[in-house]
């Protein structure tokens, strides 16, 4: 037979039908030395195969080779589709294969650094397993990311990382469909593009670089060319220097520049109608994928309104105030300061998402546009999922002068970012942007706990490998 059946798709309307399946060995239990259960995954999906011998169809020569199989083999399955009158435990698909052949096209290593099956129980699950006498090993994170291979195999991380990627596929066609042209930037620059000391710096053949620390000079030069309304998805690095649980060192940057008319709520809007819509579709076509990740680490479905809740920071410190937060009005949200302003929000609005604009000039980067009433201000804004932040944006300052004094009287050597300064003297117009955290939506619409389980390799200040 040439047609490959996929485990996900057997039903009991198959019954009686012969098929053939490639799949990992999940388990593998023998009964006496005549018969053996085998479940087998594929794609997230199990079916229980059963090996039993038979007279002229099935030696007992194969039920042996069958319980000497190692987990996580990849085999090839040949049988009969049944339907058994009882409910199957331990797999998903409720019918069973009658096998007749086993072929085993790749091999395990008969030990594993990481049982599939533990690594994916959640943990009240391994709570309960425990209290119950069962010998476990639960399998902490720098297990999983020792052996990430292993670890993705599990339902949930086979499904944080389809709604990784669907995330950015509605990023970009809601873009194209808005009339942004998606752009490539290099990684490669002369300078920092952020400011402060998150560089990585290198040698670049005996000139002084570094790895781009956002797309942030490149897409506003975009504009500056006429393309009107640009997005880039790519990597950006940050040599952050400490180790928490939402900074990478390197990320994937979903970022937006766009030409403005008048004010940078145009910006806002973009953010507004793009999240909306992402988070429905999510919501709609990501069903199977949030309930695998459900089941490991439950959470609460984000709550989020029609039209996205925008507040300025003067009414967010307000805010703060009267629930007898002290904080400085002009200075930076910490962390436990945007954490409690989200459950304030989340009190008084009813929304986990939600934009904070107008932020104090001095604590933003040294190319975002003072406001025109009160320059104490600036035409910026973060936005956040469950109290924390996925996305900074602002207006940018797009006359030459006044940007480079900008850019000195934040601490940037104006020199390294000459040609970037340049490109705003041959007549560029009025415009705004932003950046997208990726493993950060993900991260905090899923409700999970550290940004390492929605990268799939992730870089931070102790890890570089695998
Ligand atoms: P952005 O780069 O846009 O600001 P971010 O989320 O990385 O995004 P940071 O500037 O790094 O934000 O930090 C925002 C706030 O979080 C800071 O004002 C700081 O108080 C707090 N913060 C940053 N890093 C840490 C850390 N390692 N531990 C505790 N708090 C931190
Ligand atoms: P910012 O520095 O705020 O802004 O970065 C934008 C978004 O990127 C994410 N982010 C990170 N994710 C993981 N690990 C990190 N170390 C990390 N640092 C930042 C966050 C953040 O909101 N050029 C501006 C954007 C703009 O104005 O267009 C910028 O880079 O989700």
């Amino acid at each position: 037979i040439e047609n490959w059946t996929q485990v996900g798709s057997l039903t009991g309307e198959l019954k009686d039908k012969y098929v053939l399946l490639r799949g990992r060995v999940q388990t593998i239990r023998a009964v006496a030395k005549k018969m053996a259960f085998l479940v087998v995954r594929e794609k997230g999906f199990t079916v229980q195969c059963v090996v039993s011998e038979q007279p002229e169809l099935v030696s007992r020569q194969m039920v042996k080779y069958v319980v000497g199989l190692s987990r996580e083999s990849i085999v090839d399955v040949e049988g009969v589709v049944s339907v058994p009158n009882v409910a199957i435990k331990g797999a998903t698909q409720q019918v069973e294969i009658q096998v007749r052949k086993v072929y085993c096209i790749s091999k395990a290593m008969p030990t594993l650094p990481i049982n599939i099956e533990d690594a994916a129980r959640s943990e009240a699950e391994i709570e309960k397993a425990l209290q119950a006498g069962e010998q476990l090993v639960r399998v902490n994170q720098d297990t999983r990311l020792n052996y990430r291979v292993l670890d993705i195999r599990t339902p949930a991380n086979q499904g944080i990382f389809r709604i990784q990627c669907q995330v950015g596929a509605i990023f970009r066609q809601f873009l194209l469909s808005e009339g942004f042209v998606e752009i490539h930037t290099p990684k490669l620059i002369g300078g920092s593009s952020e400011g402060g000391a998150s560089v990585f710096r290198l040698d670049y053949k005996g000139q002084p670089a570094c790895l781009a620390q956002s797309p942030q000079l490149h897409k506003q030069m975009a504009i500056c060319g006429d393309f009107g309304r640009v997005f880039e998805i790519g990597p950006v690095f940050r040599a952050e220097d400490s180790y928490t649980h939402r900074h990478l060192c390197e990320f994937t940057g979903l970022d937006v520049e766009m030409e403005i008319k008048t004010h940078y709520s145009e910006v806002m809007n973009i953010v507004d109608r793009l999240f909306v819509k992402m988070f429905d579709s999510l919501n709609e076509n990501c069903k199977k994928e949030l309930e695998a990740i459900d089941r490991q680490y439950p959470f609460e479905p984000l709550k989020y309104l029609r039209n996205t809740l925008r507040l300025t920071f003067e009414e967010g410190i307000q805010m703060l105030k009267d629930a007898g937060v002290e904080i400085d009005p002009l200075g930076d949200l910490n962390t436990e300061a945007e954490r409690k302003l989200g459950q304030l929000v989340l009190e008084k609005y009813g929304t986990e998402f939600y934009i904070l604009h107008r932020y104090p000039l001095a604590v933003r980067p040294f190319y975002t546009m003072p406001c025109y009433d009160n320059p104490t201000y600036s035409n910026s804004f973060d936005v956040f999922i469950r109290g924390e932040e996925i996305i900074s944006g602002a207006q940018r300052v797009h006359v030459p002068e006044f940007l480079a004094e900008r850019a000195q009287a934040c601490g940037i050597d104006v020199k390294t970012i000459e040609t970037y300064i340049d490109s705003f003297r041959y007549g560029a117009p009025p415009h705004g942007g932003f950046g997208v955290g990726l493993e950060r939506v993900v991260m905090l619409f899923c409700g999970l706990n550290n940004i390492r389980k929605t990268s799939l390799f992730p870089r931070d200040p102790q890890r570089i490998a695998p």
